[in-house]
């Protein structure tokens, strides 16, 4: 293989071989079998070494990031799992929000690192999660090396004005007001708008309806693809070319392909899930479904309007979000899936482990 960007050891051929498994149960189940206590162990590892993914963001959204946490997520400082709770909403009406642009590697698996621009140092950058109506006062520090911008979709703004770019060591500021809840995407709108993107600046805002939606234990995923080349020195780099082509290297959601077969999602039996699904793309669709459930619930727009009861899978185009309710009233192991499988192949896989 001319274009692998990494060795096939077992880990990877178990994982490949389970994504495969989630299209072909039976299959599914025996490797799963094979895998469980190595995936065990390292659940158990990971609880005793890494406590901040069971804890709120070492940065909630509402305040200042802290520049000398350790970023939350997929950082610099080694593979870490992104934490998919949702975070508790901004308190008060008037949100200060800050962001810094950081140039730092990523991992987009636990082998494949490569250098990104980020959002406060992960990729996707942190969830910002805020209620209709609220005033949010958003500022953007440029750390990086080239001009940057914030594109909030959740924003009805002149973008001419508010996303123009920051030069490197410059900020900006503005302030906006979410008028529908929903799940937005936010992103980098700097030219060319694909290479910001498809180098990692993206992320979530999550917006509360007037009165909330029903208790649940709440997840935000951002699906992304990674379009990745050798830098000439061993190692990888995201490609312009290649994300032109619109082949994806690697498919994920919370930007580590296949991070949530290693350390699932966990949930109850009888637990109601919601899951905001932010679609960053660039390019491509995510056809979201969970094998073995249903959505008794889906919101195409702004909840609690726009539900669709029933559904199998549902797609969220591209710079799009929605919202996927279920209970979860049977235990398992059920595969959440990009069910477009060339690209839930390629890592949008996880699993929702109900107990
Ligand atoms: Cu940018």
């Amino acid at each position: 293989m001319s274009h692998d960007p990494s060795g096939l050891d077992r880990r990877r051929f178990l994982t490949r071989a389970a994504a495969l498994g989630a299209a072909l149960p039976a299959l599914g189940t025996a490797l799963a079998a094979c895998d469980a206590g190595e995936r065990e162990g390292k659940a158990e590892h990971q609880s005793r070494s890494a406590p901040r993914d069971t804890e709120p963001h070492a940065a909630p959204p509402h305040t200042h990031s802290n520049d000398d946490a350790a970023p939350v997520g997929a950082g610099a400082t080694g593979y870490t799992r992104y934490d998919p709770a949702l975070p508790p909403p901004a308190k008060g009406r008037t949100v200060r929000l800050a962001m810094t642009v950081r140039e730092v590697p990523v991992h987009l698996n636990r082998d494949v690192t490569v250098p990104a621009w980020t959002f406060d140092g992960t990729v996707p950058g942190p969830v910002v999660h805020v209620r209709q109506g609220d005033t949010v006062e958003f500022t953007l520090q440029n750390e990086g090396s080239l001009p940057h911008s914030m594109d909030f979709h959740a924003a009805q703004i002149n973008p001419k004005v508010a996303f123009r770019s920051a030069l490197p060591k410059q900020s900006l500021t503005y302030t906006f007001t979410p008028r529908y809840a929903g799940a937005f995407l936010y992103h980098c709108g700097t030219q060319p708008v694909l290479m910001h993107i498809g180098s990692g600046m993206y992320g979530a805002i999550i917006v509360d309806p007037p009165t909330p939606l029903r208790p649940a234990k709440e997840f935000v995923l951002v699906h992304s693809e990674f379009y990745v080349a050798k830098d000439g020195k061993g190692g990888w780099q995201f490609d312009y070319q290649r994300m032109l082509g619109t082949l994806p290297d690697y498919v994920s959601f919370n930007g580590v392909a296949n991070q949530y077969m290693d350390e699932p999602i966990r949930v109850k039996q009888g637990d109601r899930v919601r899951f905001y699904l932010v679609n960053a793309g660039p390019s491509h669709p995510c056809s979201f479904h969970i094998v073995g459930e249903q959505f008794d619930t889906v919101y195409l727009g702004a909840p609690p309007g726009n539900a669709i009861r029933g559904v199998q899978t549902f797609g969220v185009p591209a710079g799009g979000g929605m919202i996927f309710e279920l209970d979860c009233d049977v235990k398992g192991e059920f595969p959440f899936v990009n069910h477009g499988f060339g690209h839930g192949q390629k890592g949008a896989i996880g699993f929702l482990v109900v107990e």
